[in-house]
């Protein structure tokens, strides 16, 4: 079950002072806290329009972000409330209410359009909200949207295929939710009743003209139809008397206009039902953690004077995850190894068997936690240190087979040791009881069970010590004649080079076993990367397509509505993102 936070109330997240935008850190630390995936939405619009009221009400509450001249409105910038999504379980829902924007009063405008952009690079739905209709003062208000493009990069190298920047905003924005309040027209187009969306498409229609005025009237219709492939227009009827309004915290849903409790109503029912879980390009999921450190990345760049990059952050947030998704591979695989490892082994090929199990287990593990990894660097760390552990065991293998055949040894020879040391076999016939003891011994030694694979070389190696004490013992045997000596000594002599051979033997095998572990761990290293790439590859087609087909929808409508020069333009955009498509579409990663 994932962690669930509980705020009772709002905390600012980046706070405006004296010109500054600064990343609060009790705030951060309420995000670094949270790993639910995130539903972020934002609400920007002029001061005193009721967006932190409409804000509450998403939050299913009356109060919380506040209202009117209080403490929270003094403080310009961005303010937090993380709530348990109240529809998608596992989920939590961030509501970022902006403070200020356009309010002269308050001091420095300077970071107004800031805030605009760092609502827009945190969210998932963006909410601009505004008093009536959808009159030219609204839409200069939304002037921030055309300033967007000098405010925002999404690449951090200029694109090599020459598309525009703004265009691959598309795939990072947000869903665009326009919220009026106190709108009191009727919503007819030619006396035919239409829908609030419709309201929205028609108000974002462009003015035939080349004057500076029509210009005016027409870039930022033409910034929000560009940005936001997705887009949804609310109305809200005034909640109550003009009278009651200052109340509004204290006032009940019977309270207020039942049209303006159906209106708010079904605008939370549409936020949480289709607000989207934030997610980067590559789709990256994020959460807690994740959004503090792209709020971290953003408001850095901002103060370093840089303009924040969306595919930096992104990068950024890859580092110290894939050197974490590290970690917990390593983790695992030395947890699966400690459970299952019983040292020493009978066989090498056992070791490596159990090693390479884990180890697949490991990398997979990497490959589910890791993104965006930087010429695969994270990745030939993880293969190194897997490799080390590999090499470590083996170590530990040979060490424990060791300990334990030498223990068995001891064990067993030592009272024959005792034995040729009170002089038992030194007598007539002493040395041949004493190779049948030998061999008695010998037997009992290899059936004993658990010696590893040490067994032969630390018998023989043993036996080898013993020699100049047999050798005594032969020559000092009178029973036997100097030619039956001269045997024996020959036949001794090749019993330890036949055991020799064997132990040599079996070395060139164990390292043969080790050589070919060596190239399944660099296969399973390179298919696990390849089914990754595949992956990325089919994912980032995937978006292309996406915003095509937004593009190709959008030149269309440019189009009908006659206008020839903008509508080049995005067939440019379109031809060169088609183009860049065309070798990822034939380099299937599998085949
Ligand atoms: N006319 C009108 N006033 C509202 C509405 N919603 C809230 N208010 C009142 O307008 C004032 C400012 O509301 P607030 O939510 O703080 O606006 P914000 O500055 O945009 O966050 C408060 O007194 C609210 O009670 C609305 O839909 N229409
Ligand atoms: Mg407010």
């Amino acid at each position: 079950m994932a962690s669930e936070i509980h705020m009772p109330a709002p905390v600012c997240l980046i706070e405006n002072t004296e010109g500054q935008l600064v990343a609060n850190q009790e705030a951060l630390e309420i995000l670094s806290g949270t790993k639910n995936p995130l539903v972020v939405v934002a609400i920007v619009g002029l001061y005193r329009t009721g967006k932190s009221y409409l804000m509450n009400k998403l939050a299913g509450k009356n109060k919380g972000f506040s209202l009117g001249s209080t403490v929270q409105s003094h403080t310009k910038g961005i303010w937090m409330w993380c709530v348990p999504h109240p529809k998608k379980p596992d989920h939590t829902l961030v509501l970022l209410d902006t403070e200020g924007l356009g309010d002269v009063e308050k001091g420095d405008n300077q970071n107004d359009s800031w805030i605009f952009a760092l609502a827009i690079l945190l969210s998932s739905t963006f909410v601009y909200n505004s008093m009536g209709t959808i009159n030219q003062q609204a839409m200069d208000q939304l002037h921030y949207v055309t300033e967007l493009s000098d405010r925002i990069r999404a690449k951090s190298s200029p694109n090599s295929n020459g598309i525009e920047d703004s265009a691959d905003f598309v795939s990072f924005f947000p869903d665009f939710v326009w919220t009026l309040r106190d709108f009191s027209l009727e919503l007819e187009a030619d006396g035919l009743p239409i829908t609030a969306d419709e309201y929205l498409e028609n108000s974002l229609k462009l003015k035939q003209g080349t004057t500076q005025s029509d210009q005016n009237f027409n870039l930022p219709r033409l910034c929000i139809r560009k940005f936001f492939p997705k887009k949804k227009c609310f109305i809200f009827d005034r909640p109550t008397h003009r009278k009651k309004l200052g109340q509004l915290e204290t006032l009940h849903d019977n309270d207020l206009d039942p049209e303006f409790v159906q209106q708010a109503s079904a605008f939370c029912s549409y936020i949480f039902k289709n607000s989207k879980t934030k997610t980067l390009s590559g789709g990256i999921k994020v959460n807690g953690p994740r959004l503090e450190k792209l709020v971290q990345t953003y408001v850095d760049a901002i103060s370093r004077g840089d303009l924040p990059c969306m595919e930096n952050a992104i990068l950024a947030l890859a580092q110290i995850e894939n050197a974490a998704a590290v970690q917990k591979a390593i983790a695992h695989y030395d947890q699966q190894m400690g459970q299952m490892l019983q040292l020493p082994t009978e066989t090498l090929q056992e070791l490596l068997n159990l090693h390479r199990a884990c180890e697949k287990e490991a990398i997979e593990l990497f490959m589910r936690n890791s993104f965006k990894d930087r010429d695969h660097l994270c990745q030939k760390d993880l293969a190194a240190q897997l490799e080390k552990k590999r090499d470590d065991f083996c170590k530990q293998n040979v060490q424990a087979s060791t300990d334990r055949c030498s223990d068995l040894l001891k064990d067993i020879f030592s009272p024959l040791e005792e034995a040729v040391k009170q002089g038992v076999y030194s007598k007539p016939g002493g040395y041949r009881l004493l190779i049948q003891k030998i061999q008695e011994l010998k037997t009992k030694y290899l059936q004993q069970p658990n010696k590893g694979i040490q067994a032969e070389e630390v018998l023989q190696e043993y036996l080898k010590s013993k020699e100049s004490v047999t050798d005594a013992i032969l020559q000092t045997d009178q029973t036997l004649t100097e030619k039956e000596k001269e045997i024996e000594v020959e036949r001794v002599k090749a019993e330890s080079a036949q055991a020799a051979a064997k132990v040599l033997e079996e070395m060139q095998i164990k390292n043969q076993q080790l050589m070919e572990q060596k190239e399944r761990s660099h296969q399973e290293h390179v298919r696990q990367l390849t089914e990754k790439m595949e992956r990325d590859r089919v994912q980032w087609l995937d978006e292309q397509e996406r915003i095509l087909a937004f593009k190709l929808q959008e030149q269309a409508r440019l189009l009908k509505e006659g206008f020839q020069n903008e509508s080049k333009r995005l067939h440019t955009e379109i031809q060169n993102i088609q183009k860049s498509m065309e070798k990822p579409r034939k380099t299937c990663f599998l085949s």
